[in-house]
């Protein structure tokens, strides 16, 4: 935390600019010796104001040739990113011109950064807690609209304030807890009110809420998971090219055309999804054939949301559906029936039995283009339908998940000691385990483990 850092924030390759910072005790005095606000004069004695845009010139100081025109930022700690006097240049951007930049800077004292150094120091200086540090890796990763929306929440701080709430409740009940222990003589006999069990009672409930959150927001993350299937020339492969609007499977007319599974990203409303087509599903000696069909199986196995189709002159068959998706999964996965080819007129539509009437239909002409748009509002609509998270306004991730895994546990063994007659020693030893789990959340309590590998997440630069 005493050395100065630097390192290039842009990504590498070519583009219009490309930025260099540094933090640290130095970072002002390395910019100053390189730096000169015009191409005659002497470089090395310009005093930069804080939070001021410069423009000038970068200097080679051994050769005293300009190496780039820039614009130089320097900004005092703590008004900056990591709270300590930061300096951010903005270059032009290409691989050897950054390079040459940030070599000089680091000849003048600096260090290179490490991985997500610069939100480290900002979070070690308490300018952020944990929960944005990891918001900032969010944003940096969203896959969609959605997540960006709930991790640029979660930078402003509103997880935190909510884990600190519930920790300070907590808190307030350990010190009523403790005054017993500490004073039995001074202090009436530990009867927690119904109104402080109702704190506990409160914890527990929204650490509960926030666990929920999490699942279902698991979606919005990784995407959710759309296998589609069915028996062979239904169709398939032409729904996935008109899904994602791009010709990526191939279409013939011979059944068994497709064998390995087909798997693409695409976002639906700002949710993203991971959409496979897979091998068409019937009985076969070809043994490429069987392979495509077992990996289709296990596709439509991980997948969240089943396509099975269908087209006209066929008939609906519970056999085959509960083949693909049997019946003990079909809690847990969604599945729309999808009516291909109803461009071909003259045969009959296949109809669901009456054991399936609850799931939607839809038809469609992938050959067309009709009916996809109504297929994709139903995707959407069957798969966030009932989710908790979009009443949210943050998320909780995997980390902070299993911290409030553990605090709701503490919690549930105070609460335990409040009906039965625990001693007040073992109810605060929970009480202060489920403390230090919500403090692991916002950073108060969290090992160095814990911090290592969040900022080794991070890319250099950040
Ligand atoms: N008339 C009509 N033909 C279609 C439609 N959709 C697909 N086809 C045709 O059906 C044939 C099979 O299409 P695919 O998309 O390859 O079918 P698939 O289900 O992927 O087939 P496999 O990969 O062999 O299992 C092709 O000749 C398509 O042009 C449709 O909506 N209407
Ligand atoms: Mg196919």
């Amino acid at each position: 935390m005493n050395d100065t850092i630097a390192a290039i924030a842009t990504p590498y390759g070519s583009g219009g600019i490309g930025v260099i910072r540094i933090s640290g005790p130095k970072a002002f005095d390395i910019a100053s010796k390189i730096f000169s606000k015009t191409k005659n004069r002497p470089f090395g004695h310009t005093k930069l104001d804080s939070h001021r845009v410069y423009h000038g010139y970068i200097f080679d100081t051994k050769n005293k040739d300009i190496l780039d025109e820039v614009l130089l930022i320097p900004m005092k700690g703590p008004c900056s990113y990591t709270a300590e006097d930061v300096v951010e240049i903005q270059a032009h951007s290409g691989t050897i011109v950054l390079r040459t930049l940030l070599n000089e800077i680091l000849s003048q004292g600096a260090r290179l950064s490490e991985p997500g150094e610069f939100t480290k120091r900002a979070f070690l200086n308490q300018r952020i807690d944990l929960t944005q540090a990891e918001a900032v890796a969010d944003i940096i990763n969203a896959k969609s609209a959605k997540s960006l929306k709930f991790a640029a929440t979660q930078n402003l701080g509103v997880l935190k304030s909510q884990i600190q709430e519930l920790r300070e409740n907590l808190i307030h009940f350990l010190s009523f807890l403790e005054a017993n222990i500490d004073f039995p003589d001074d202090v009436d006999p530990f009867e927690p009110s119904e109104k402080e069990i109702g704190i506990i009672d409160d914890v527990l409930e929204k650490c509960r809420g926030f666990i929920r959150q999490h699942e279902d927001a698991c979606f919005l993350k990784d995407g959710i998971r759309i296998a589609i299937c069915g028996a062979p020339n239904v169709g398939k492969s032409s729904l996935m090219n008109r899904i994602i609007e791009q010709d990526r499977s191939i279409v013939t007319t011979f059944p068994g055309t497709t064998r390995d599974p087909i798997e693409e990203g695409l976002n639906i409303n700002g949710i993203p999804f991971v959409i496979t087509d897979t091998a068409g599903i019937h009985k076969t000696d070809d043994l490429v054939e069987i392979i495509g069909i077992e990996k289709a199986m296990d596709h439509i196995k991980a997948s969240d949301l089943v396509l099975f189709m269908k087209e006209p002159g066929t008939v609906f068959s519970e056999k085959e559906l509960e083949k693909i998706v049997p019946l003990k999964n079909q809690s847990e996965k969604k599945i729309i029936f999808v009516i291909n080819k109803i461009d071909i007129k003259g045969l009959p539509v296949p109809e669901l039995s009456k054991k399936y009437q609850h799931l939607p239909k839809i038809e469609i002409s992938a050959l067309l283009n009709l009916g996809i748009k109504e297929l994709k509002q139903k995707i959407v609509e069957i798969t966030i339908a009932g989710l908790d998270m979009e009443k949210s306004s943050v998320i909780p991730n995997l980390r902070h998940k299993k911290a409030l895994e553990q605090t709701v546990e503490s919690l549930e063994a105070v609460k335990a000691g409040l009906t039965q007659p625990l001693e007040e020693e073992t109810m605060a030893i929970d009480l202060k385990n489920s403390i230090d789990s919500l403090g692991t959340i916002t950073g108060e309590t969290a090992s160095l483990d814990i911090l290592d590998t969040i900022f080794n997440n991070f890319c250099i630069g950040k």
